[in-house]
């Protein structure tokens, strides 16, 4: 599939969570690389920046998206002739590609260590990197009950019960607004990511927070099981969040409300460093408030003066 297909797709849901739409990026400028048959290094470089752009604006809210196109470019100099650009975004992009997947597994053999026998697990949308956990612990024979939301409009709790269904993990699914009444019989929460700021706030799908909140509330802890790349070096730089809004259509039909209503549809939230206990990368388990060194040393900062990096 090509650029502009990709980021239809991840427009429309089709491709979906923060990991697999900075995957399926990479690929889409590693295709439009390979696919190039013209003989001219500057119009590839212009076709590469174009793809990057659109990739990019497809969903704004996911660093992971941004971190992923930069892993792209990295290293290729204006100097360079055309084959070796094309070698150079090839070899990005696979070892992104390769990076990003292994370090799901390592999330998931790390985070599998903090997740007791007996343990009542609470997750929420649908997380790669968290269902990695609750998938290890469960091969590993603990026993765990496992309590999913539904996460309204898109319902992705539907995939993570089929997900944990797969791995052969029976699951209860409830709507978001009883996530409170259950706090009282859970023993852990694990979520994941779409950005993590330099303050160590969590970036993820909405109602989160809420979540996070309630678990506070009931001293339950919650872990947020994120990859590397879901930090976010931007922030590190003063430049908030932007918070995806979507239609809200995905919410309810507009004939349901009466016109002078308005429907808003926010689909994600932050929430704050003081809510979460720990964060588990592929690095080790730290606090939220370690974010900034993570920002330091797992992405650099050089990157972020060159040139239109700040996009
Ligand atoms: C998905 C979502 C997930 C994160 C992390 O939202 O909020 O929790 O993206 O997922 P959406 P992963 O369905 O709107 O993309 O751990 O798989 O990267």
């Amino acid at each position: 599939m090509g650029v502009e297909e990709i980021a239809a797709g991840i427009s429309r849901m089709e491709i979906r969570g923060a990991a697999e739409i900075a995957r399926k990026s990479a690929q889409a400028l590693k295709e439009e690389a390979l696919d190039y048959r013209g003989r001219d290094v500057e119009e590839l470089r212009h076709l590469l920046n174009r793809g990057k752009e659109e990739l990019l604006v497809s969903r704004p809210t996911a660093i992971s998206l941004w971190n992923g196109v930069q892993a792209v470019f990295k290293g290729t100099q204006s100097s360079m002739g055309l084959e070796e650009l094309r070698k150079q975004v090839v070899k990005n992009a696979d070892e992104f590609i390769k990076r990003s997947k292994e370090a799901v597994e390592i999330i998931g053999r790390i985070g599998s260590r903090r997740v007791r026998d007996g343990d009542r697990i609470l997750t929420h949308c649908n997380s790669k990197a968290a269902l990695s956990v609750i998938v290890r612990a469960h091969e590993e024979g603990k026993h765990i009950e496992v309590f999913a939301t539904e996460s309204r409009p898109w319902r992705q709790g539907l995939l993570t019960v089929k997900d944990l269904a797969e791995a052969g993990i029976g699951s209860t699914m409830i709507v978001d607004s009883a996530a409170r009444w259950l706090m009282k019989d859970i023993d852990l929460v694990l979520v994941g990511a779409d950005t993590i700021c330099s303050n160590g706030a969590v970036i993820n799908k909405i109602g989160t927070s809420q979540i996070a909140l309630a678990a506070h509330e009931s001293r339950v802890p919650f872990m947020v099981c994120a990859e590397t790349f879901k930090f976010s070096p931007k922030t590190m730089y003063g430049e908030l969040v932007e918070i995806e809004e979507r239609d809200s259509k995905e919410v309810v039909r507009p004939e349901e409300v009466p016109a002078i209503t308005k429907v808003l549809n926010p689909v994600f939230d932050a929430t704050p460093p003081e809510y979460i206990d720990a964060i588990i990368t592929e690095v080790g388990v730290i606090p939220p408030y370690a974010a900034y060194e993570i920002i330091v040393k797992e992405l650099g900062q050089d990157f972020l003066f060159e040139e239109n990096s700040t996009r």
